[in-house]
């Protein structure tokens, strides 16, 4: 089946439903909220009653895109009857949530995403592992209704929000011919990408700034300086009142030194080791997120641990960094 033929039938989809269960994936990220609410407005556009659903909270730097109230944050109606389900973003119908109750009653499910392993759980799919975000394919739907429907500006500026955070602001390798293409379209249509820089990429707390300088003067590298490490403990956020979810971006920050191939976030949180793990350009670091029951892309994964010190998951991961850099060329 190729895309014209999935688009065609996600249009009928919409035009036999009524009422509409969109939703993305769990900590939904900018991709996952963006292609949600432009989903939701273009719904409510075309008369369809749309519910929004999003678990289990949203991002502060997500709090600006248009349409957000609507957003019904880990509520469920207690008899959900929705006649159609649109899962966006999901790899599979597990990925937003427990949801069974709103799925088993839907008499159509919708599932679009762009997941390289992704499960055809839906009735209608369609899973392109070639598109740079949801939202890149949000919008190829868009181009490929008959009546020629185009994003209004919220919604521009919702799914532009999807294109520049799947892409790392147009960095990552995913920022294709087709992506860029969809962004230059998303801003003539007038997504608000001055407020979309601003607010996600021109914003940060001074908590944060003071963490970002505590974890720079702990990174420390290894291996012929190929690894680095920084290692956050709760002395490191307690003088702070900071929180480890206030480290976003930190563990790219040493891939920018030449020759770091590996970098390691390795987190102390009050009941488990979190780690994030990033790779400059060769080293799988999802494989290596695997040994330690996580997982993740090629160049960006992590993992959680329970019942250890942050020092022990520290000594078991420069171990296991080491084997993979020990067999690299
Ligand atoms: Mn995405």
């Amino acid at each position: 089946m190729n895309n014209y033929d999935s688009f065609r039938q996600i249009w009928q989809a919409i035009a036999q439903g009524q009422n509409f269960f969109v939703a993305g994936h769990l900590n939904p990220d900018g991709d996952s909220l963006g292609c949600t609410l432009a989903v939701c407005s273009l719904l409510e556009r075309l008369g369809k009653c749309a519910y929004a659903y999003a678990s289990p909270a949203i991002g502060t730097d997500l709090l600006f895109l248009p349409g957000l109230e609507k957003i019904h944050v880990n509520e469920l109606p207690p008899k959900p009857q929705f006649d159609t389900v649109i899962l966006l973003e999901c790899s599979d119908r597990k990925r937003g949530g427990n949801l069974e109750s709103v799925l088993q009653n839907a008499k159509t499910l919708v599932n679009i995403d762009h997941h390289l392993v992704s499960d055809a759980y839906g009735h209608v799919n369609h899973i392109d592992s070639t598109a740079s975000s949801t939202a890149e394919i949000i919008f190829q739907l868009f181009e490929a209704s008959e009546s020629n429907l185009l994003p209004t500006p919220d919604e521009a500026t919702c799914l532009y929000t999807g294109l520049v955070t799947d892409t790392g602001r147009f960095l990552h390798t995913n920022t294709t011919a087709e992506a860029l293409r969809v962004a230059s379209a998303l801003v003539a249509l007038g997504a608000d990408v001055n407020k979309i820089n601003q607010v996600i990429y021109f914003t940060k707390s001074y908590t944060e700034l003071k963490l970002l300088g505590r974890a720079l003067e702990k990174m420390q590298l290894l291996f012929q300086k190929k690894y680095s490490q920084i290692v956050l403990t709760q002395a490191d956020f307690e003088p702070l009142n900071a929180v480890p979810s206030q480290t976003q971006g930190i563990v790219s920050q040493p891939t920018m030194i030449p020759g770091v191939e590996v970098s390691a976030l390795i987190k102390e949180e009050p009941d488990k080791v979190s780690v994030n793990l990033r790779s400059r350009n060769k080293i799988d670091v999802s494989s290596i997120a695997q040994k330690f029951g996580g997982g993740g892309h090629a160049r960006a994964a992590g993992f959680k641990v329970t019942g250890k010190s942050v020092q022990t998951v520290a000594d078991e991961l420069a171990q296991a960094v080491q084997d993979v850099l020990s067999h690299a060329h």
